[in-house]
């Protein structure tokens, strides 16, 4: 009479097993990166909100680089000496925004594209607010950022009002100003 399973039947039940898990991992993953896509695209639409009343009552925009960005400096919380200041702007400070992957999400100014205008980045950093660059915890895959620009533009991540810039993972809205 057989006993148990042969190494064989073993074998073909593990194998089973670990296309299962496979599956299910990978379509969990698929749910939870949606869900963080859906979350980050509403905080990138508060962020942009933020910036246009601090840009009505300023005309000009935040700047606020990570890891120097803190509560002493933090342009939605802090006049900064900038003409027209009436904030705060938004319920969350911006030194202490972060995105659904955990990194900071900050807004800084630069002119990417050189052409003498300063342009204004959406900053999707991999470290967590309060930590420095080495923390790394909290990427958004890049494979992921087109995403935005599939919702929030024109789905080209180098054309249009959100260009994505580099290898990098921040966003610019071109020619805010
Ligand atoms: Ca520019
Ligand atoms: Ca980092
Ligand atoms: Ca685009």
């Amino acid at each position: 009479m057989k006993k148990g399973f042969t190494l064989i039947e073993l074998l073909v039940v593990i194998a089973i097993i670990g296309v299962l898990s496979t599956i299910i991992i990978s379509s969990i993953g698929n749910i939870s990166d949606r869900a963080k896509i859906a979350k980050t695209v509403a905080e990138i639409r508060q962020m942009e909100t933020d910036i246009i009343l601090y840009n009505l009552d300023t005309n000009t925009y935040p700047h606020c680089v990570f890891p120097f960005c803190n509560s002493t400096n933090d342009p939605f919380i802090n006049s900064n000496g900038v003409p027209g200041w009436n904030g705060p702007y938004g319920n969350i400070p911006l030194h202490l925004r972060s995105h659904a992957w955990g990194g900071a999400f900050t807004v800084y100014r630069s002119d990417f594209d050189g052409d003498g205008d300063l342009d204004v980045a959406l900053d999707f950093n991999d470290d967590a607010p309060g930590t420095s660059f080495g923390d790394n915890t909290g990427g958004i895959p890049l494979s992921l950022l087109h995403k935005f620009d599939d919702i929030l533009d024109d789905g080209v991540e180098l054309q249009g009002r959100f260009r994505h810039y580099s290898s990098e993972g921040f966003y610019i809205i071109i020619e805010a100003e």
